[in-house]
């Protein structure tokens, strides 16, 4: 895309709207550009470094008509203390969408560039005032939609992924010096470790990286939630769960079976985790719907096998006679869920029978279900209508999101991204690699194994990142930030 270029650089920081626009300059002639736009009893310059000043945007020509000129303020912050770590200077004016543009405008003319996607973080990564993994943790700042998610953000941008990754490549370079040594004094009998004790130190490190690895799909579940698909039969409350569950009547909720025609998706968060919870058109067989019913049933099938977590909603007010027919139902939908798959008895408060007697009626079934599917199945018992067991079930897809995960990574130390994990993953291999190789005693494959592995790991905080993972990541930010 573009070289770290010697130029001055400008953009609006702020989104459109909004109190205040801010227009941010970087680069050797920011000071310049925006002292030609400005006018105030103090100019920004090195006597008021990273002071507001008071003071008037205006154009050359606007100088002499009395009164022009919108009130602003600026502030300058010399280079290298600063984002970039280049000369930085700002202009606070009014927000909205006229202000901002016309003094970015102005600050243009007067000599700088438009800057593009996410060109201040990258000359501040070019000036070290950032790893690649903190001007990582800007965007998933910019782009969290939780709590949680954000201070994982924080801890990314503070830089506890880039440090441990970096402790991590220093000790594959230690021990890749290690191979080194045995190639350039071959002949001298120095004190080298024993390649049984290398392979243990590779070994560990192996291990380190995997381990990390595993904590991006944490990262996942924080940071892009989990999708939830409410399926069922036609009337057994799918769409009375959601309104449960978002805590207004979201979802056309009627006894008429085959009421919800298309999916509808809302979001709901439970435990800090956001569920994308999909409520679908119930299943019937295909004969008793209309061709819009029947699409709808098309889309019900899709979601099934999309959704992370499948909800299987049973009727329980139903007369006993149709439990067999529901489970057979319900057994034959589960072969198309990829995901993790909840039974559960809805309309509890419309049946004498206990969640119990509910479980036995349905032993038979269940059996040869299990027996198929490999694993016992749990159901979950609850009353959309008066909200009966629904904490119970949100405790279940909680803990349903969080299954398989690392207990380290749910406390949430370094979380780290797909993109580092999939560097770390590479590593782990060329890392197995060199294992076999200093067990063969061939040092220099091992030395290559490696060097490469330190390569991607520094890849991870751009220690060794080529320009087009540059471009790459950076093209992901928004202009001015
Ligand atoms: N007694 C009782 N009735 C319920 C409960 N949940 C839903 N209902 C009723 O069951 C009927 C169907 O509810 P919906 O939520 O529309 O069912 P659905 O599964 O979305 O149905 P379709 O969209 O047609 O597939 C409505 O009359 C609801 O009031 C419950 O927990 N107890
Ligand atoms: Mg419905």
């Amino acid at each position: 895309m573009f070289e770290h270029e010697n130029d001055t650089i400008a953009a609006i920081c702020t989104g459109t709207g909004g109190a205040v626009g801010i227009i941010r300059v970087s680069g050797p002639r920011a000071l310049e550009a925006i002292r030609r736009v400005w006018r105030g009893k103090r100019m920004p310059g090195p006597d008021f470094p990273r002071v507001m000043l008071y003071g008037r945007i205006m154009s050359g020509e606007a100088e002499a008509e009395p009164g022009a000129g919108e009130p602003s303020l600026a502030v300058f912050m010399p280079g290298p203390y600063s984002f970039t770590g280049e000369d930085v200077a700002e202009i606070h004016c009014h927000g909205g969408s006229f202000a901002a543009r016309r003094a970015l405008r102005l600050v243009l003319q007067a000599g700088a560039r438009l800057a593009q996607n996410g060109e201040f973080t990258r000359r501040a990564f070019l000036n070290g005032k950032l790893d690649l993994t903190q001007a990582e943790g800007v965007l998933d700042l910019i782009n969290a939609g939780s709590e949680r998610a954000g201070l994982l953000a924080e801890r990314q941008l503070n830089g506890a992924v880039g440090s441990i990754v970096r402790e991590l490549r220093a000790e594959v370079v230690r021990l890749l010096s290690e191979c080194e040594s045995r190639l350039d004094f071959s002949e001298e009998d120095l004190d080298w470790m024993q390649p049984d004790a290398l392979c243990a130190q590779i070994g560990s490190l192996r291990k380190q990286a995997a381990a990390l690895a595993l904590t991006a799909r944490t990262g996942t579940l924080i940071r892009d939630g989990v999708s939830l698909v409410i399926a069922g039969p036609p009337n057994a409350g799918k769409s009375s769960l959601l309104n449960r569950m978002l805590g207004y009547e979201r979802a056309i909720v009627t006894p008429i079976p085959g009421t919800t025609r298309d999916t509808l998706e809302e979001s709901v968060s439970i435990g800090g985790i956001s569920f994308r919870v999909t409520d679908t058109a119930g299943l019937r067989e295909a004969g008793d719907a209309d061709p819009v019913e029947a699409m709808g049933m098309e889309r019900s099938q899709q979601s099934l096998g999309t959704a992370e977590i499948v909800l299987w909603l049973l009727d329980a007010s139903a007369p006993a006679e149709s439990f067999p027919a529901q489970l057979d139902a319900m057994n034959k939908a589960e072969s198309a869920v990829r995901g993790k798959f909840i039974p559960c008895w809805n309309k509890m408060d419309g049946t004498a029978l206990t969640p119990d007697e509910l479980d036995r009626a349905c032993a038979a079934n269940q059996l040869s279900a299990e027996k198929t599917a490999g694993k016992r199945r749990v159901f979950e018992h609850i009353s959309a209508r008066t909200g009966d067991g629904v904490d119970r079930l949100f405790r279940r897809l909680e803990e349903t999101a969080w299954d398989g995960l690392p207990p380290a990574a749910q406390s949430g130390a370094a979380v780290v991204s797909e993109r580092h994990a999939a560097l770390l993953e590479q590593a782990v291999n060329h890392l197995d690699a060199a294992c076999e190789c200093v067990r063969a005693e061939s040092w220099e494959l091992a030395g290559s194994s490696l060097r490469t592995a330190a390569e991607l790991i520094g890849c991870i905080t751009g220690e060794t990142a080529t320009p087009d993972v540059l471009d790459e990541i950076f093209s992901r930010f928004c202009i001015g930030k």
